[in-house]
């Protein structure tokens, strides 16, 4: 089911209330604008008209510390979508999708959990499509339509996204190495020198891989180092 809303705070805090009170899976919350968009740590989400913000309530019968797999989805799916209109993107780890080394979308994965397995998890995918993005995004984010001639049809977008989303949610159910090895494909990372920033760290390294859990392997000289999440820049 979708629920379609002119405006809303967050989609990804709508639909954990609903998802609370037992909605299914599949249920796809949408707006138009968001007024309090999120990304993770509480930073704001720019969601003003024009763009494409959702979130999905999934009820995967997984482990918590598989939670990374839906966000790799998402981002794999935002990738596949982009090329259909013929706009060529990377993903970047852990959550974002990149053109042209500017942000073109954010992945939000929130889940609730209980003996280790994930209840419920809210998928919140935000897309920049028409909507002009503040000055002081400006020379961090992109936007589909700053990448081409003119606007697009934003309800087509969104649902060509959703079903490249539900046919790699159907692949990661089946076969988890699929995924991974596609995302990875797509980041175009392996062997790049990266800056981790951790809440409370910092690591310098080359990636060397994205393991079984999603989580970014780096080499620092001798060291191996596995980091589960946080801000990477490319050096
Ligand atoms: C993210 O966080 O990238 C996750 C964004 C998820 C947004 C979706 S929209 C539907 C659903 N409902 C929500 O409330 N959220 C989800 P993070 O990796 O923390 O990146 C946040 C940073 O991205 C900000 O601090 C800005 O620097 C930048 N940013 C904010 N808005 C942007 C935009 N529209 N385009 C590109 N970059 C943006």
């Amino acid at each position: 089911m979708i629920r379609r809303f002119d405006e809303l705070p967050s989609t990804n805090s709508y639909a954990r209330q609903i998802a609370e009170k037992g909605a299914e899976e599949g249920t796809v919350v949408r707006a138009d604008i968001q007024t309090h968009g999120r990304g993770r740590r509480d930073r704001v989400w720019y969601s003003e008209r024009g763009g494409v913000w959702f979130s999905m309530i999934l009820r995967p019968d997984m482990k918590a510390k598989d939670g990374f797999f839906l966000t790799m989805v998402s981002s794999t799916a935002v990738v596949e979508t982009l090329d259909i209109y013929g706009i060529g993107s990377r993903v970047k780890w852990p959550n974002d999708v990149f053109v042209d080394g500017k942000k073109i979308c954010g992945v939000l994965s929130e889940f609730e959990t209980l003996d280790g397995k994930i209840t419920y998890a809210v998928v919140g995918i935000g897309l920049n499509v028409n909507n002009e993005l503040p000055e002081y995004l400006g020379d961090i984010g992109t936007t589909m339509k700053q990448l081409s001639d003119g606007e697009f049809d934003k309800n087509e977008v969104f649902e060509k996204l959703l079903d490249k989303f539900t046919e790699n949610y159907n692949l990661l159910l089946r076969s988890r190495e699929t995924i991974r090895e596609k995302w990875t494909r797509y980041s175009d990372m392996i062997d790049k020198m990266v800056k981790v920033n951790t809440e409370d760290e910092e690591f310098i390294g080359a990636v060397v891989d994205i393991d079984l859990e999603g989580r970014l392997v780096l080499q620092s000289g001798e060291e191996k180092k596995t980091i589960s999440t946080g801000d990477l820049e490319y050096l």
